[in-house]
């Protein structure tokens, strides 16, 4: 091993916020926007009239929780049923309730990087559902599914909801897809939803709600470095800014500079300049049609078995097998 030219640089988050903001143009991943309060946003996030993905995922699942659990229970005697990014779960539990109601014999699994998002979910489980199995972990995707112990005698189906896929850019959804594929067994199921593509001012409007919630979500990530990381951050100084492109699907969040300013970030030694309009980029929510998801599948070895809409055409929920 090589000598740690920055022993100050001891986490993956002073990491990432020395590498991200050293560069240009100056990134910051979206992952970091989720601690305790920027949980709490996201769900005020979920909430907000703008904010369609949430009730559209919520009534396709609604309206197709019947044969959606059937597909999920069918040819096993029991499953796993392993969530990706849980946070409260909200969604989730119209599926949990079915599968209690009809008797399914299954363990559920949350996954989530927020150990706080964890915490809470299992106390409100406990109360919801006192007879399901619930063994959260804790930590990012791919290594939580490792550690997960992956059935081989049952099946495992895996539910990555909400859209956070969109998070990745294509390829690296492809690849995160491919990853998944690698640990799943013949019978496994991976359930996705997907926000689509649909009238631009909407998406639009979705990531930048006139209440300013979203903005505050965002500049949550400045907060952060500052508590954590003993920043000074002016965080009144930075502004929210969203862009949508309807070409590609992507959706892109900023963090603007409204003047030009140094900020000291005391446990990484940093000292970063912004001239003003400079930007920070830390999120892409990205968008896509019904080709572009099969596109995706084929790439990464998936096959879409069935999916599921709603009537507005806003969102989809594809079950894929291996
Ligand atoms: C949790 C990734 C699905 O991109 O729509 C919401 C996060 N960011 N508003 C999304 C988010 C700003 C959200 N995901």
């Amino acid at each position: 091993m090589e000598n740690n030219p920055k022993p100050y640089l001891d986490t993956p988050f002073k990491q990432d916020v020395y590498k991200g903001l050293s560069d240009f143009p100056k990134h910051l991943s979206s992952k970091y926007l989720y601690d305790a309060n920027g949980d709490k946003i996201f769900q005020a996030i979920m909430n907000l009239p703008e904010y369609y993905l949430t009730n559209s995922e919520f009534s396709i699942l609604q309206e197709n929780k019947e044969e959606i659990c059937t597909l999920f229970a069918e040819n096993t005697p029991a499953f796993n049923l392993i969530e990706l990014g849980a946070g409260d779960a909200k969604k989730t539990k119209i599926l949990l309730a079915h599968l209690n109601s009809i008797n399914a014999n299954f363990k559920y699994l949350p996954i989530d990087l927020s150990e706080n998002a964890l915490k809470q979910l299992e106390s409100s489980l406990a109360e919801d559902f006192p007879n399901i199995h619930v063994a959260p972990k804790c930590g990012s995707y791919i290594d939580a599914l490792e550690t997960v112990a992956f059935s081989k005698n049952n099946k495992n189906i895996i539910l990555f909801l909400g859209s956070n896929i969109g998070n990745m850019l294509i390829s690296q959804a492809i690849s995160f897809l491919k990853k998944i594929k690698r640990l799943m067994h013949k019978n496994d199921i991976l359930f996705l939803g997907c926000d689509l593509k649909k009238d631009p001012q909407l998406i639009l409007n979705a990531y930048s709600d006139t209440s300013g919630i979203t903005a505050s979500f965002n500049k949550n990530i400045l907060k952060r470095i500052n508590t954590e990381l003993q920043g000074n951050f002016n965080v009144e100084s930075f502004m929210h800014w969203e862009a949508y492109d309807p070409e590609s699907g992507t959706a892109k969040s900023y963090l603007v500079s409204q003047k030009p300013q140094q900020v000291t970030i005391a446990a990484i030694n940093l000292k970063v300049h912004f001239k003003a309009w400079e930007t920070i980029h830390t999120e892409i929510s990205q968008k896509y049609d019904h080709e572009m998801i099969q596109q995706l599948s084929e790439e990464a070895g998936l096959k879409i078995v069935s999916k599921f809409g709603d009537k507005q055409d806003y969102f989809q929920n594809y079950l894929l097998i291996k």
